[in-house]
């Protein structure tokens, strides 16, 4: 049996990756988890593990290829080795798939499981709330879409509900008449409460219980037809409320044929009209549901990218790039492709400046004790494997200066007008390599003493230099840190690093008359520069946290208070 091996998920918005080597030949025998490739995405250069075990018939790419998500690497034969070789599973994936926001729970578990549609021609049906998820108890309800004496069909969403994780439409798992409905809009509802009875006696169509383990691409099609003439019979309401009764469906599709497109997209109306509404055309959309089944959350992530697209196009948004004159005129010269970290870092660093309403804020830092103590103890840290620099003390500060000033601990939602505080304390650190910048991110930083984040930076810079650092590794930081000290600059103003507010730069130590106890004395004073997003973060906040950092590397104490 022919298997395939295709390139997985590798994380949000990554599309293709280049890859550096293959790691196995026509012919080889490889078992589940064999490293089978070497890619460099944007981000990182990563090691592919294979998600299934046989022996390699063919091989579709080569070294310095570029390969898409989802396209076929390999092709293996299961052979005798059978039983010894496990299906692709979708957990394997996951290891590289990086967390995805989970939306639209209730259809995600439907999905799930093979349906069997019960259509039945007799007796009410009480809807109950279905299970939400884990730790989901109840949900607010936000609109219900349907109205007494609505035919509904299986599927159709009959509630909007809201839980602190998404907001999503609850389907109907049966067809009827809708008989009664039990909950209003605005109020809460329990899962497993009776929120909808619908009569099913108005089935009158066949009493079998028919078995669907996948959708037909055929069934599909009628169904979407039906849909879509309900949604075109429904087309002067903006609700869903006013679907009509569809079991003269047949006729109606018949009578709607002509104004069908040829080929129609599986999604439900509401689904459509979304896509509508926000200027989709719904037929260039991916479906990642069964048999392609286009869900809110694909519009979404299509009019995203599709953003995205044009944004870059652009050079940065709303400014079209200015054509380039011909430099050739003046001398000689060379063009190069950027690499992939260089482009990512162009097209990152371009947004978050173009969005980010950026304020930098200056002050200088008299480390002279500081620097007694870090060389007092360097030794010891040099001992356990790490360096102590400023910027491994500078890690600590920072996260003890997050708790202290939450608002620099956050992330905004402009589509939700909401503020997402994190409880946790991850500091990136901006790290100099000969492929462009890297920021790996020291994971709560605040649980770590200074001896082990200036190991685990060492570590981090080295992994960065050395193409090893891991996706993970990049993921998940909450404020950044940029220090160019070591190399020189008094002072810099850095870009804050999207989605991060805030970002502490810091430039080169030096020793500087200081007016002391009336006389001029030497002391090592070091320039600090926070740039933040003046959406969240007010200028008297901004100085208040610099103070507070400044102070605690003037006297380390102050972090125990
Ligand atoms: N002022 C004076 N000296 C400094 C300093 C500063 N602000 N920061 C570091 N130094 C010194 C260190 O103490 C060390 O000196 P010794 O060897 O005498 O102890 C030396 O400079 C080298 O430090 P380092 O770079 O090895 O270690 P670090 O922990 O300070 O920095 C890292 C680690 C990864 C931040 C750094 O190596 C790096 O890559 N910096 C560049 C970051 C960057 O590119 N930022 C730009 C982002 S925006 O384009």
């Amino acid at each position: 049996m022919a298997i395939e091996f295709k390139l997985p998920e590798l994380g949000e918005n990554i599309e293709s990756a280049q890859i550096i080597k293959v790691v196995v030949s026509e012919g080889d025998v490889i078992k589940e988890d064999d490293i089978i490739l070497e890619i460099e995405t944007d981000k990182a250069t990563v090691e592919v593990p294979s998600d299934v075990g046989g022996k390699v018939s063919k091989v579709h790419v080569k070294d310095g290829d570029t390969a898409k998500v989802g396209q076929v690497i390999l092709t293996l034969e299961a052979g005798d080795a059978k039983e010894e070789i496990p299906k692709p599973k979708e957990e394997k994936k996951q290891e590289i798939k990086k967390e995805e926001p989970k939306k639209e729970v209730v259809k995600e578990e439907k999905k799930e499981t093979p349906k069997q549609t019960k259509k039945v021609s007799g007796g009410t049906y009480e809807f109950k709330l279905p299970e939400l998820g884990e730790n989901i108890e109840s949900a607010d309800v936000t609109a219900v879409l349907v109205k007494v004496g609505d035919q509904i069909n299986e599927d159709d969403p009959v509630l909007e509900i809201e839980t602190d994780k998404a907001t999503v439409e609850v389907p109907i798992d049966k067809s009827g008449k809708v008989k009664e409905i039990k909950i209003k809009e605005g109020q809460k509802a329990k899962v497993g409460e009776t929120v909808i009875v619908i009569d099913l006696s108005e089935n009158v169509e066949d009493e079998t219980v028919v078995e669907k383990p996948e959708p037909k691409e055929q069934d599909e099609k009628e169904k979407e037809k039906k849909e879509e003439v309900v949604e075109t019979k429904a087309e002067a309401d903006t609700k869903p409320q006013s679907i009509p009764p569809i079991s003269d469906s047949t006729h109606s599709a018949r009578q709607f044929k002509k104004e069908l497109p040829d080929k129609i997209a599986p999604a439900s109306p509401s689904v459509r009209r979304f896509s509508r509404e926000i200027g989709i055309d719904i037929h260039q959309v991916s479906g990642t549901g069964p048999g392609g089944r286009i869900s809110f959350e694909d519009v979404k992530t299509f009019a995203k990218n599709l953003n995205e697209k044009i944004s870059k196009g652009k050079g940065t948004i709303g400014v079209s790039a200015e054509p380039l004159p011909d430099f050739s005129k003046w001398g000689k010269i060379e063009r190069e492709e950027m690499s992939n970290i260089r482009k990512k870092t162009a097209e990152h660093l371009s947004y978050a400046w173009s969005v980010i309403p950026h304020v930098t804020q200056f002050d200088k830092a008299d480390i002279t004790e500081l620097e007694k103590l870090r060389k007092q103890y360097s030794k010891e840290v040099d001992a356990a494997g790490g360096k102590l620099t400023v910027t491994a003390i500078l890690v600590k500060i920072i996260a003890e200066a997050l708790k202290k000033f939450p608002q620099f601990n956050c992330s905004i939602d402009m589509d939700k007008k909401e503020i997402i505080y994190k409880n946790y304390y991850n500091i990136g650190i901006a790290v100099d390599t000969d492929r462009g910048l890297l920021v790996p991110v020291i994971k709560d930083a605040d649980k770590k003493n200074v001896t082990q984040i200036s190991i685990e930076l060492g570590e981090l810079a080295a992994k960065a230099r050395d193409k090893k650092l891991s996706l993970e590794e990049m993921q998940g930081g909450n404020f950044s840190i940029s220090n160019l000290g070591g190399i020189g600059g008094t002072y810099f103003t850095p870009i804050v690093n999207s989605p991060e507010v805030a970002i502490l730069g810091v430039s080169r130590g030096n020793y500087e008359p200081v007016y002391k106890d009336g006389e001029f004395v030497p002391r090592l004073m070091l320039p600090l520069s926070l740039s933040y997003d003046h959406r969240i973060v007010d200028g008297a906040d901004a100085i208040r946290f610099l103070r507070w950092v400044v102070e605690s590397l003037e006297n380390p104490f102050r972090m125990l208070l």
